[in-house]
């Protein structure tokens, strides 16, 4: 029997476990990223673990996320890391570089390869063929360090493009269908692989803005072959020893198989507040918007931004619209400007940032009240913006722009002929704001600066003989990080603090939460389905765990946070019946008798409502070695014990 392109990558790098699908198998980890916000963790962790120097081919800390320094903080924790990555061999892409996925495709991506990064759009390398995974930050601490990554053996999901985009549809009109046709549910356990004629026809940042979007699925990851468009993006890059030629068996298999006519498109919009929420832009045109946000580690590309520039110029924005533009790396911003489009942008009245996340993240341009914002980012989710009641639309950079010029939702295939923009066949290549660790002999002359930020991470404890708590906190289904541990401005400065985070955590659905957890001493989480979708900020697990959180139970949990909670000693655990959810309300008294041995060895265990008398069956799935590991209170204990 054939295999597909990730099973090909993965069979390379097993280390341990049976490519079954539903099993936990174990991979050899070739390279790793971080950025700013789960960096400083990650390195505390990888200290922690005192080991000398990365043992990956390549490890690369990125300086992208907490760029808007309001305080001292975010200053203080990018010098931690300059100076933790210089002396254990990792290279430090400087504040300016741009944002991880963008560089990382750029310059260091390689088909066949297997990357994880402690931010989850690391599948984004998917579009050069490479196995990218998010990850926590100890997970890819553990990953430097020469440890195995493991994952639970995926589904292979494949979709066949047809056709040929049509004028003034994009990659993002793409991924948008496939968030319509799958959910952000539909790609959890698998991983999601773009094949047929259409794929020759879409560039490597093409293929990048659908492999990114495939965490939004839930997809363990997403991938593209690597072909003749692989070669000559690279060799563009100067990188063309880099390239190898990857692609599915033609006997391969999949456990599901989608179609996706690239000729049928058209411009699309996932509307307020889920990516999958997904709608003809022709369906909402005409209605007012007040803002326009184009870039992010999905959408900020050359191509994009001089698709943007060529339909701005000569034009203003939308008396209306305030408009935003933040390439994606340095070197798309240098070549921007020395061909001119920058400066057709900024004639239109864009307001150009820094390449970095900038509003993805909520760092600033928060909307107005109740603003229309049409965003080229990745995630619509409630309050993610820093406005609460915004209403965020994920848009192309094709309709971002028709959008800004109209004052008004537009489809841009209605603007007549496309503007042409031709590619250059080489890029600008300049890594000197990627700095080099010190030689393994020189390291201990290199002093590791740490602000007064830098807080202990909090350390779990072995589960209870019999479990009695409350449960502290009821939510719905489709719960993401963004409510477990919100991000902005406000919060962000604070990611290497844990006491300080711990008074935001669930404020999005519940402003009490922090308080009535710790007057509790904690408890137990109540969820709906994929409890735990979005980022892979293990803040979300490391947050109520100091808060005192010792389990969570849900319908169903999503892949990264599952292993953040596990490795910080949080046990999750589902609902054998979804229907007993509606039997347990806030503030009921909980016992789950032998639940140190349930974790120890049993798949379920027994949930009593002290409080109603009803009582509901969980199951436990997880490997031995995630027991061990609960048993221990987390990772670190289980690690500092081995
Ligand atoms: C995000 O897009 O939500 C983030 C910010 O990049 C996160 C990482 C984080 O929370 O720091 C992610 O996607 O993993
Ligand atoms: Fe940054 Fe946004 Fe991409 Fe996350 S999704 S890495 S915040 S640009």
């Amino acid at each position: 029997m054939g295999y597909t392109i990730a099973q090909k990558i993965i069979k390379e790098h097993l280390v341990c476990g049976e490519m079954t699908v539903g099993k936990e198998i174990g991979l050899k980890i070739d390279q790793t990223l971080t950025q700013d916000a789960t960096g400083t963790m990650a390195y505390l962790q990888f200290e922690a673990m005192g080991i000398d120097r990365v043992k990956t081919e390549l490890s690369v800390a990125y300086i992208d996320h907490n760029t808007l320094q309001a305080g001292f903080e975010n200053a203080d924790d990018h010098r931690y890391i300059q100076t933790v990555t210089k002396k254990h061999g990792i290279r430090f892409s400087r504040p300016g570089n741009g944002i991880c996925h963008q560089v990382h495709l750029e310059r260091f991506s390689k088909p066949g390869k297997t990357l994880i990064g402690s931010d989850s759009h690391t599948p984004t390398a998917g579009g050069i063929g490479m196995l990218g995974m998010g990850a926590g930050g100890l997970d890819v601490a553990v990953a430097m360090g020469g440890g195995t990554y493991y994952i639970t053996m995926p589904k292979m999901i494949k979709v066949n493009l047809v056709g040929k985009l049509s004028n003034y549809v994009g990659a993002k009109d793409v991924i948008l269908e496939v968030l319509r046709l799958l959910g952000v549910k539909g790609g959890v356990g698998a991983v999601v692989e773009y094949a047929g004629e259409g794929v020759k026809t879409l560039s490597v940042p093409q293929r990048a803005t659908i492999t990114n979007m495939g965490a939004e699925l839930g997809a363990t990851s997403s991938i593209f072959p690597s072909d003749e468009v692989t070669k000559a993006f690279l060799k563009a890059e100067n990188r063309e020893e880099d390239w190898i030629e990857l692609s599915s068996d033609p006997d391969a298999t999949y456990d599901a198989e989608y179609t996706v006519d690239l000729s049928a498109l058209k411009p699309l919009a996932a509307c307020p507040h889920s990516p999958d929420n997904v709608k003809p832009v022709a369906e909402l045109s005409g209605m007012k918007i007040n803002q326009v946000c184009i870039g992010s580690c999905t959408n900020s590309s050359l191509s994009d931004m001089l698709t943007v520039a060529a339909m701005l110029k000569g034009k203003t924005v939308a008396p209306n619209v305030s408009l935003s533009i933040s390439p994606g790396s340095k070197q798309v911003y240098t070549m921007l400007a020395e061909c001119g489009a920058l400066a057709d942008l900024i004639n239109a009245g864009a307001r150009i940032l820094e390449c970095a996340c900038g509003p993805c993240i909520g760092m600033g341009f928060s909307p107005q009240s109740a603003g229309v914002s049409l965003r080229t980012f990745n995630r619509n989710f409630l309050a993610r913006s820093g406005t609460a009641d915004a209403q965020v639309y994920l848009v192309s950079p094709e309709t971002a722009a028709a959008s800004a010029i109209t004052g008004v939702f537009t489809d841009p295939t209605t603007l007549g002929v496309a503007p042409r923009i031709t590619m250059p066949t080489a890029f600008k290549i300049n890594d000197n704001l990627i700095e080099m660790p010190v030689e393994a002999d020189k390291m201990d002359e290199v002093i590791v600066e740490r602000g007064p930020n830098i807080k202990p991470i909090p350390v779990g404890k072995a589960p209870e003989k019999d479990l009695r708590c409350e449960l502290v906190l009821k939510v719905g289904d489709d719960i993401t990080t963004d409510h477990i541990m919100p991000a902005g401005t406000k919060v962000l400065p604070y990611r290497s603090n844990v006491p300080k985070l711990s008074e935001f955590c669930f404020t999005v659905c519940d402003p009490s939460f922090p308080e009535r957890a710790k007057a509790k001493g904690g408890g137990v989480i109540l969820g709906g389905a994929n409890y735990g979708q979005g980022s892979s900020r293990e803040h979300a697990a490391l947050v109520p765990l100091y808060l005192g959180i010792k389990a969570v139970i849900a319908k169903s949990f999503a892949r990264i946070h599952v292993a953040n909670l596990i490795n910080f000693g949080i046990v999750p655990m589902t609902l054998q019946n979804p229907d007993d959810y509606e039997n347990f309300s806030e503030g009921d008294a909980l016992e789950i008798q032998g639940f140190a041995a349930a974790v120890a060895d049993k798949t379920e265990a027994t949930l009593v409502n002290k409080t109603n008398g009803k009582s509901a069956k969980l199951v436990l799935n997880l490997s031995p070695r995630q027991r061990e590991m609960l048993l221990a209170g987390g990772c670190l204990n289980y690690t500092r014990g081995k």
